[in-house]
This record gives structure tokens, C-alpha cells and sequence, in this order.
């Protein structure tokens, strides 16, 4: 009999399919998710699925076969009320992503390598980045005000991230440390947290220079 639910394929770590697991709670759609423990189970897999991009994270749902941790993410929205729903909103969105991947990878890079010039990117340039993003989020309850949209689940798992990374690294950032706070406090997503689905860490591969 044919798979009747989505498969969703990453490793047993948050990593980039975590504001994909997030945004699948929220909206409530079930997935079978495939978590390789090791690099053997993975390259076992990763060129036996049909999917012209061979990556991790992927999904599989019958004839759609998608990779691209961004493009999953903006497949469940689509349809759904987290989609910005005009011009401005859409726009809003697409800037958010961006910066938010380049304040995401500015801490995977250099946790990955640990060395420069990931380094003094992570330890010059990102601290503006997110004073930057702290001002934006200023009197705003999600990314679009009072509307949550996909955006913002990228912006809680990075997050989640850099605390993980250093417990106080939000601090100087009043507003994105109330929000982190508000995002988990989302019914759904309070229920996700204390499930024994959810993964608490780890954030990165635990084979990176500095691992968290
Ligand atoms: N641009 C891709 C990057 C995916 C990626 O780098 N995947 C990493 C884990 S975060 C991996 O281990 N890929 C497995 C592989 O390259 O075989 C995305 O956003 O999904």
C-alpha cells in the first residue's frame, strides 16, 4: 500500500529542519520523520531516492520529491494563513529570510570551522546584524506585527540557537529575548516542546569545532 503520510529525512539534530518540524506542529500536519543517527544510513539513502538534489533535509510526499530546507518550509505555508498574503507583506518576508539565513550561517560557520575568517565575521558583523534585527522586531509581536507568517519560525530557531550556543547571548537583546519567550508560550508549539517527539539538541553536527 502506498505511504499515505509525507516523509520528512534529516539527521537526529535540530539543525535546518527545525523551524520545518515546528511550522508541521503548528499547522497541525502529520509526517513520518526519517532521523539518520549516522553518515553510513545516510549515503545508503541519498542517492536512492529520486531526488534530483540530493541533500538532507528532504521530503517525500508520493510523486513530490523536494530538498531545500527553505523551500519545504515555504511548501507546508503555502495555502495556509502563514503565507504573507500581499505585496508588502511578501516583501517583508523575503528580506527577513534572507537576513535571518545570514545571521543563522554567520553562527554555523564559525562554530563549524571555529576558526577565521568565520570567526571575526561571527564576532564583528553578526553582533550588528541582530542589534539590527532587535530594533526591527521593536513593538512587534511576529515578523509582520500582529500576523505569525513562516518567516518567523526561521527567526525562532535561530534563536534557539545562539542561546544554546551561549545562554546569555540574548541578553543585550531585550525584545528578541521576549519574543523567543512568547513564541514558546504558542499552545501548539508549548505542546511540541514537552512531547517526546521534540529534540531539545543537538543544535549542529557534534562532529563541528565548537558543537552545541
Ligand atoms: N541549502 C541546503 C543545505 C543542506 C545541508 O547543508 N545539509 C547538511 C546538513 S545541515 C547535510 O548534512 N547534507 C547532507 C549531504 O550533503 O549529503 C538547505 O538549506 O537545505
Amino acid at each position: 500500500m502506498a505511504e499515505s503520510k509525507p516523509t520528512l529525512g534529516y539527521w537526529k539534530i535540530r539543525g535546518l529542519a527545525q523551524p520545518i518540524r515546528f511550522l508541521l506542529t503548528y499547522l497541525d500536519v502529520d509526517v513520518n520523520e526519517k532521523r539518520y543517527g549516522t553518515f553510513e544510513e545516510w549515503q545508503a539513502d541519498k542517492l536512492n531516492l529520486g531526488l534530483a538534489f540530493p541533500n538532507v533535509p528532504y521530503l517525500i510526499d508520493g510523486d513530490l520529491k523536494l530538498t531545500e530546507s527553505r523551500a519545504i518550509l515555504r511548501h507546508f505555508a503555502r495555502d495556509t494563513a502563514l503565507n504573507p498574503n500581499t505585496a508588502d507583506a511578501t516583501r517583508t518576508c523575503d528580506m527577513l529570510e534572507n537576513v535571518l539565513w545570514d545571521i543563522w550561517f554567520g553562527l554555523l560557520r564559525y562554530c563549524n570551522s571555529g576558526v577565521d575568517p568565520m570567526k571575526s565575521y561571527f564576532e564583528n558583523e553578526i553582533p550588528k546584524k541582530i542589534g539590527y534585527l532587535n530594533t526591527f522586531m521593536e513593538n512587534k509581536k511576529f515578523i509582520l506585527g500582529d500576523q505569525i507568517s513562516y518567516v518567523d519560525f526561521i527567526l525562532y530557531e535561530i534563536l534557539y540557537h545562539y542561546t544554546t550556543y551561549s545562554a546569555e547571548y540574548l541578553d543585550k537583546y531585550s525584545v528578541l529575548s521576549q519574543y523567543k519567550k512568547s513564541f514558546e508560550a504558542i499552545p501548539a508549539i508549548a505542546k511540541y516542546i514537552s512531547s517526546e517527539d521534540y529534540i531539545k539538541g543537538p543544535c549542529i553536527n557534534p562532529m563541528a569545532k565548537i558543537p552545541f
